[in-house]
């Protein structure tokens, strides 16, 4: 009971988008880890759960004084960016991208963050206890700072929110979610190929998805070794929470036969998959 606790990161993300001087949204949401547990949007004035456990060990009235904190903040937010933007004659339209979380390390303290980007560009973050501009922040974010840093009652709340909510938040959910967020989904694999116009290439496939967690190996193998060529793509998001991958390779077609595609996930313990090219398989 003692070994140390993994968790996962807890990531809030707030995109403002700033039309006009009258005109402004907001949309939120929460992640832990590679899963979104919240969804945020401006026409609705709850913060919706994605997942059931997504309110962790919370009570009914923590999570409303929460949500309340939240509802009181969004609109100063609109408001203040509005002034500050009047301030240092900002041009519209612009963006304001929030990226706020912590990170729960066993037997240390946690990691808590506060980071806001303009039109795309890091320019504040929460530090200590005061807002500080990004080292090659434009001058005029000075003159902002002035202003935020002198609201000591909200730099209050955001150490509390930072050094307490968040860590607390973040060790309930994943208490709750464990069984889901633990989870081990096997991948499904299959091969596609095709002819390279014009050439007398074939492009192979290997397709592996379905698979959770993120974490997957596949390889194109020519007698028992790693073929060199093969080309590895990123790991893309399905839209059931899990994820796909995609391996391929561009061979001569003589050479194609006893080729294989080999793939490994922790889904599966030692017992990879490996897949065998053949005609079949050319689409
Ligand atoms: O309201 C856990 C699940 C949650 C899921 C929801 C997802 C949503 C993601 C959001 C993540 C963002 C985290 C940021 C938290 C900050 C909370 C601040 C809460 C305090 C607050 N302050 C406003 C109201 O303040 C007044 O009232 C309070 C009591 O309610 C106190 O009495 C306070 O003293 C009093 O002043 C303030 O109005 C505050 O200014 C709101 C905005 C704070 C802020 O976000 N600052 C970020 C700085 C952004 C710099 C932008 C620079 C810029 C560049 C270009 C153009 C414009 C601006």
């Amino acid at each position: 009971s003692d070994a140390p606790q993994r968790t996962l990161p807890l990531h809030c993300l707030q995109i403002s988008s700033f039309t006009n001087r009258s005109w402004s949204r907001t949309d939120g949401s929460t992640w832990l880890g590679d899963v979104q547990i919240h969804t945020w949007s401006h026409d609705s004035d709850i913060i919706r759960y994605l997942k059931p456990w997504a309110g962790g060990t919370f009570t009914d009235q923590q999570w409303e004084q929460l949500q309340h904190l939240f509802r009181v903040y969004r609109s100063s937010f609109s408001r203040d960016m509005q002034e500050f933007a009047r301030i240092v004659q900002a041009d519209y339209p612009f963006e304001l991208q929030l990226f706020a979380g912590c990170e729960v390390h066993p037997g240390s303290i946690p990691e808590s963050f506060i980071h806001v980007a303009f039109q795309g560009s890091s320019i504040v973050h929460f530090q200590g206890t005061s807002w500080v501009a990004v080292p090659d922040a434009p001058q005029w974010v000075g003159k902002i700072l002035q202003v935020l840093n002198h609201d000591l009652g909200t730099r209050a709340t955001v150490q509390w929110l930072l050094n307490d909510t968040c860590p607390q938040f973040a060790r309930g959910v994943f208490e709750a979610g464990k069984s889901e967020l633990e989870k081990q989904v096997k991948p499904e694999a299959w091969l596609t190929g095709a002819r390279t116009p014009g050439s007398d290439h074939l492009l192979l496939v290997c397709h592996v998805s379905g698979f959770y967690p993120k974490p997957a190996w596949a390889m194109w193998m020519w007698g028992g070794q790693e073929h060199p060529d093969t080309q590895q793509g990123d790991t893309v998001p399905n839209t059931d929470g899990t994820w796909y991958l995609r391996v391929t390779l561009d061979v001569a077609a003589e050479q194609a036969a006893g080729l294989a595609c080999r793939v490994n996930h922790s889904s599966l313990g030692d017992q990879d998959i490996i897949l065998h090219w053949g005609e079949k398989d050319l689409v």
